[in-house]
């Protein structure tokens, strides 16, 4: 199929949407007959990074060695979909500068604290609240957000499909679809 490859680099807080934007998007391309691949905690950090916990420099690790194995996939021709918070802003663009400059799409998943907070699946914030995870992102560790985002997307008053439509959308206004 013919797509151009391209890093769609997705950053948030935990519970913002992430890893639902990501296996969406990811499900779409897929559709279209794209070759595609999620790179998240899943299968990052129980091997690749199984060494890193979430320190400020065990993030800046976490995030550089994301950004280069991203790197290698776009070389082999994939759409590769990154979903890690990403926190710190110098390591987006670290990972950004990897790749050619139209291919790497940075896609801010913007959600309130509250929101995020409210949400809990996994009762992370909780925990952080009540001091049991030291280092947590919005609660004790900084997240910087992106100030020029490729996208935005507001996952507290958009769906899921409008969501992946505004995705979708950039992606053939870009080139990449
Ligand atoms: C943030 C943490 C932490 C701490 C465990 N801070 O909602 P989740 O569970 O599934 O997503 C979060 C994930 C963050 O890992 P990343 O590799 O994306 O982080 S980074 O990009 O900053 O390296 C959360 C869980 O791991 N988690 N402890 N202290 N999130």
């Amino acid at each position: 199929r013919n797509h151009r490859s391209s890093i769609l680099w997705f950053t948030g807080l935990s519970g913002s949407g992430k890893s639902t934007l990501a296996n969406a998007t990811n499900y779409e391309l897929f559709r279209r007959g794209i070759a595609t691949y999620v790179l998240d905690g899943d299968n990052v950090r129980h091997g690749l990074c199984q060494d890193l916990g979430f320190s400020d420099s065990d993030r800046v690790e976490n995030i550089r060695r994301i950004g280069e194995v991203a790197k290698l996939f776009v070389d082999a021709g994939v759409v590769v979909i990154t979903a890690f918070v990403s926190p710190f802003q110098i390591d987006r663009q670290k990972a950004r500068e990897l790749v050619a400059e139209n291919d790497f799409v940075e896609i801010y998943c913007a959600a309130d604290l509250k929101v995020c907070e409210s949400r809990d699946p996994k009762g992370l914030y909780a925990k952080a609240r009540a001091g049991k995870i030291p280092d947590f992102t919005g609660i004790s560790s900084p997240y910087e957000a992106p100030e020029n985002p490729e996208l935005c997307v507001d996952t507290d008053s958009q769906n899921l499909t409008e969501c992946v439509a505004q995705i979708i959308n950039y992606l053939e206004n870009n080139g990449i679809l």
